[in-house]
């Protein structure tokens, strides 16, 4: 039997669906979020960036040149998506030189750890993280403004078919792999999962 992305995600959707359905997307959807829970998601966020870029970096230096075009894509999308955020916490008069919360530090550590794994857990990690944005902010449906070009940023169709096309870079290099490396990848997705899961909640405590 063939292991892919697909094959991980059907083994875990009640993990998956945690991390992609919270209340704090569900409040963005019906306008009920406090402007602290939100503020504190964008500041959060935008430190999660930064790292999640390094991760992207790595992931590059790590990945055979076949797969360079599309993490390339992924690299230059991220360069308008950390001017995007610092202006958006401009808009808001946020700053962003202050302390990530532990979830976010937690979360930063663990991209960084993957550094040391094998190309298709990195590979199979990098999918996950964006396809949990890419469903995410889709699945509640049409967002009112302000939300909603926070939505679509996440859940444009440009956007889904990148994410689609690291489900196939991430597919084609699990297929070769050990059964180790495979289960490694597999924990790599829980893990992430989880990691999401969190990352929302820590937005959603920040009520005031
Ligand atoms: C927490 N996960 C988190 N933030 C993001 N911006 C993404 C995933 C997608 O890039």
């Amino acid at each position: 039997m063939s292991f892919t992305c697909n094959h991980i995600l059907q083994k875990h959707t009640e993990i998956w669906y945690e991390a992609t359905v919270h209340p704090f997307l569900e409040n963005c959807k019906s306008g009920t979020i406090k402007p602290n829970q939100f503020n504190t998601w964008l500041v959060q966020d935008y430190l999660f960036v930064i790292n999640f870029t390094r991760m992207l970096a790595r992931v590059l230096a790590s990945a055979p040149p076949q797969h360079f075009d599309v993490i390339l894509t992924g690299l230059a999308a991220l360069k308008d998506e950390l001017n995007w955020l610092k202006q958006k916490a401009t808009e808001r008069q946020l700053h962003l030189d202050i302390e990530k919360q532990p979830t976010c530090e937690q979360y930063c550590k663990y991209m960084h750890s993957l550094a040391d794994m094998a190309y298709p857990v990195q590979a199979t990690a990098l999918w996950a993280i964006e396809f949990a944005y890419n469903q995410g902010w889709q699945l509640p449906g049409a967002m009112p403004a302000p939300y909603n070009e926070f939505a679509d940023r996440w859940g444009n169709s440009d956007f889904t078919a990148y994410v689609k096309l690291l489900e196939q870079q991430a597919d084609q290099v699990l297929q070769t792999t050990s059964v180790s490396i495979q289960n490694q990848a597999e924990k790599a997705f829980i893990k992430v999962a989880k990691l999401e899961k969190d990352f929302w909640q820590m937005a959603f405590n920040a009520v005031k």
